[in-house]
């Protein structure tokens, strides 16, 4: 029997390419490639209007975004984080000479629960960085009223809450700044890309420059800055897929509605709780996959069917950033993000996904938790 064309848990999407090569025109015909040229501050401009922000700063990529996010705040000692995300928003906080502290998160939203914020602080805490984990908001007001009680910075990893609304507006305007990634994965895409979210003028001209290797004017170098510019190219790509961006968040709220039609009611399947959102992205669709352990088996198990079937999920975000050797201590406590971690499973979700292959693929999970069950017993 001949498999199934692999299916991965997403696909990027892609503009028309005619769109893109009138793009390249420009480029072609001014010679600007990079340093702020017209498409990048056409793409800003844009974005903060999509966006409903007032200042953004584009990147080479999200994880430049959140390095530079860091070094901006000043901040020393120890951050507040979550060790459910990807292995970035540490090592951020790790390559700025900083200390990240795992607190634990909500089992329900998979974003960092505020009391266990709160037992994490300590003298040497400066920040928290929490992370809008598969554009789920975190809780927002609760974490601003514990920084200000503590006099913390608050920089979110919004890496994957691209075109998220709240209660009020916009996920990214909460804390101090926000960051974006724009990697071929992501809901928006520039192929590789990220950008900062700033309150005002005077930090974005601040971000800005530490972009920019610390250059105030062609003579003066204000301080340490590094290269983590965004091209025209990636603008351009930027420009163009922006054009199209509703319509492929349509197109994965189909697909969500589909999965969330078969897979919701089975009692061994959890979703993670929308609480507090006014628009959503779909970034992701994660399941949780609850036995009567917090072991991995029964995800683990669901896992291999659907890649034998040739259906790549995955298990994002297991291990923990807390389990890898790097930051492996005794002292993070985080039972429910280790529970959490065992049990989730991101199906696939993205724009060109058929309605029938997601069909068959939320199928597939119930019968191979059929089976599990059976051979189980
Ligand atoms: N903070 C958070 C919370 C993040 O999730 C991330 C990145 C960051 C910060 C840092 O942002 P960036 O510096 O990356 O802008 C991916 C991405 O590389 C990473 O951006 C993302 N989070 C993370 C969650 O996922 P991998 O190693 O899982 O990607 P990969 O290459 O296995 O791709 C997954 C699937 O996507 C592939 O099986 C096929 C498909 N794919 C992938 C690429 C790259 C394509 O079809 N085309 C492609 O070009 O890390």
């Amino acid at each position: 029997m001949t498999k199934e064309k692999p299916i991965f848990v997403t696909k990027p999407s892609l503009p028309p390419l005619e769109d893109l090569q009138a793009k390249l025109g420009t480029i072609w015909s001014s010679g600007i490639l990079t340093n702020g040229g017209p498409l990048h501050e056409e793409l800003e401009a844009e974005l903060c209007k999509y966006l409903g922000v007032e200042h953004i700063s584009l990147f080479a990529n999200g994880t430049l975004a959140l390095l530079i996010a860091l070094k901006s705040a000043r901040l020393t000692g120890e951050i507040i984080t979550s060790p459910f995300s990807f292995v970035a928003t540490s090592q951020a906080i790790s390559w700025n000479n900083l200390t990240p502290i795992f607190a634990d998160i909500n089992p329900d939203t998979y974003t960092l629960d505020p009391d266990s914020i709160v037992k994490c602080i300590s003298s040497r805490t400066t920040a928290i960085l929490p992370v809008h984990c598969y554009g789920i908001p975190c809780e927002v007001d609760t974490i601003n009223q514990i920084a200000e009680d503590y006099n913390l910075k608050v920089i979110y990893d919004a890496a994957h809450a691209f075109g998220v609304s709240c209660h009020c507006g916009s996920i990214l305007n909460h804390g101090d700044l926000s960051i974006l990634s724009f990697h071929a994965t992501k809901v928006f895409n520039t192929f590789e890309g990220g950008a900062i979210i700033s309150p005002d003028a005077k930090t974005k001209s601040k971000i800005d420059r530490l972009k920019n290797f610390g250059f105030i004017d062609q003579e003066n170098v204000a301080s340490n800055g590094i290269n983590a510019k965004m091209s025209e190219l990636n603008a351009a790509v930027g420009l163009c897929q922006l054009k199209y961006i509703d319509s492929a968040i349509e197109n994965r709220k189909t697909i969500s509605e589909i999965y969330d039609k078969h897979l919701t009611t089975h009692p061994l399947i959890k979703r993670p709780t929308l609480n507090d959102i006014q628009k959503y992205n779909y970034s992701y669709y994660p399941i949780r996959l609850v036995s009567d352990d917090s072991s991995a088996n029964l995800r683990d198990y669901i896992f291999d069917q659907l890649k034998a079937d040739n259906i790549f999920c995955r298990k994002y975000f297991y291990p923990l950033i807390s389990e890898f050797q790097l930051y492996k201590n005794d002292a993070n406590k985080t039972p429910y993000a280790i529970t959490v971690a065992n049990q989730v499973l991101c199906l696939p979700i993205y724009p060109e996904l058929s309605k029938s292959n997601a069909t068959r693929i939320a199928t597939h999970v119930l019968k191979a938790i059929e089976t599990y069950i059976k051979e189980k017993i």
